[in-house]
């Protein structure tokens, strides 16, 4: 693959995501109530899962946070002053969303260098090679790393005002705890000065939330079932994927939608490589997500909690989503 614009540097794990899948999904099933980890559900057939539900009508975050950067992309980037600067993205995506904040800078004749952080080699290779095609004049150097010694070898080794997107609102799939742990790593591996971009679903009316997670195309079912089957692929599972059914609520007091699979009958799953078996009641559930939706009290709580200042915050028309930018102050 020709990748002229780009190098592609590879910190070695913490852990082995193998090893990692393994521990969780014995610690989670043996558990009661019973739960597996949402971060699992991107393995490749998951993420293509996860690129149909961005398209789905219903799922309306993608779409929304699209109309606020392509409205205020140049806006968002102009935020970190006017000298090179180090654009960093948690998180690879397809590169949909940061060519709206790439394109402005650079029709502006600005240098900036683009560093997405990622723990999928093939999806930045995805990713810098759309990007080399379509910005061939943009600086590209991905980072196959999890997000902690992907931000402490920035902080080590560039120079510069950086600005460090994490959209998506996936800083939702965490409780508030790990939330605020997360977050002040991030400020951590910044200087004052620097920012934050982050995408957040906003609470908003019931039914609409609700949706978004419980498709007419069972594509979100499927996504979750996914789990199933990527146990029976990886681990040697026997997961009946037919005798479990995807379930999804919006919970009042947490704030947000959780997602199970529930057994539909009594029944036992043998999982070879971890030598057990699990026994299921009927109607048992396994926890697969916590969506977390926001309210505007608990951006300016985790901003602040975390040691960072809302600069500014930026809304799609129907005030669905936000995209909030938070600086590190002096
Ligand atoms: C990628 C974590 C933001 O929680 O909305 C989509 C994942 N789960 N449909 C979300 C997801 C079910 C998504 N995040």
């Amino acid at each position: 693959m020709e990748r002229a614009c780009t190098d592609c540097l590879v910190l070695a794990g913490d852990q082995d995501e193998l090893e990692t899948f393994k521990a969780e999904v014995s610690a989670g099933l043996s558990c009661s109530p019973k739960w597996l980890h949402s971060r699992f559900f991107y393995d490749a057939a998951g993420s293509d899962l996860f690129r149909s539900i961005t398209r789905l009508p219903e799922y309306y975050l993608t779409n929304c946070e699209l109309e606020i950067l392509r409205k205020s992309g140049r806006k968002i980037g102009s935020l970190i002053g006017d000298k090179e600067f180090n654009l960093v993205e948690l998180g690879s995506g397809d590169g949909s969303k940061v060519i709206h904040l790439i394109d402005p800078v650079l029709a502006d004749n600005r240098r900036l260098t683009y560093l997405p952080i990622d723990l999928s080699e093939s999806a930045l290779d995805a990713l810098t090679s759309f990007l080399c095609r379509h910005s061939p004049n943009l600086n590209v150097r991905c980072i196959v790393a999890e997000y902690s010694p992907g931000l402490r070898w920035i902080k080590a080794h560039l120079e510069g005002p950086t600005m460090v997107l994490f959209l998506g609102s996936n800083l939702g799939n965490l409780d508030h705890a790990q939330a605020e742990a997360f977050l002040t790593e991030v400020r951590e591996g910044l200087v004052p000065g620097d920012l934050l971009v982050i995408g957040l679903d906003l609470r908003k009316d019931i039914d609409t939330m609700v949706r978004a997670y419980n498709d007419s195309n069972g594509v979100t079912a499927e996504f979750n079932l996914n789990l199933l089957r990527r146990i029976n692929r990886e681990l040697g599972g026997n997961f009946d994927p037919d005798k479990f059914r995807y379930y999804s609520t919006y919970n009042p007091r947490s704030g947000g939608i959780d997602s199970y699979l529930t057994s539909l009958c009594r029944q036992s799953v043998f999982i070879r490589d971890l030598c057990a078996t699990f026994d299921f009641q009927p109607w048992e559930s396994i926890y697969t997500e916590h969506s977390h939706k926001y309210s505007e009290a608990e951006i300016r709580r985790l901003a602040n909690q975390a040691g960072f200042v809302i600069e500014a915050n930026f809304y799609d028309s129907r005030k669905y989503f936000v995209d909030s930018v938070w600086r590190v102050p002096e």
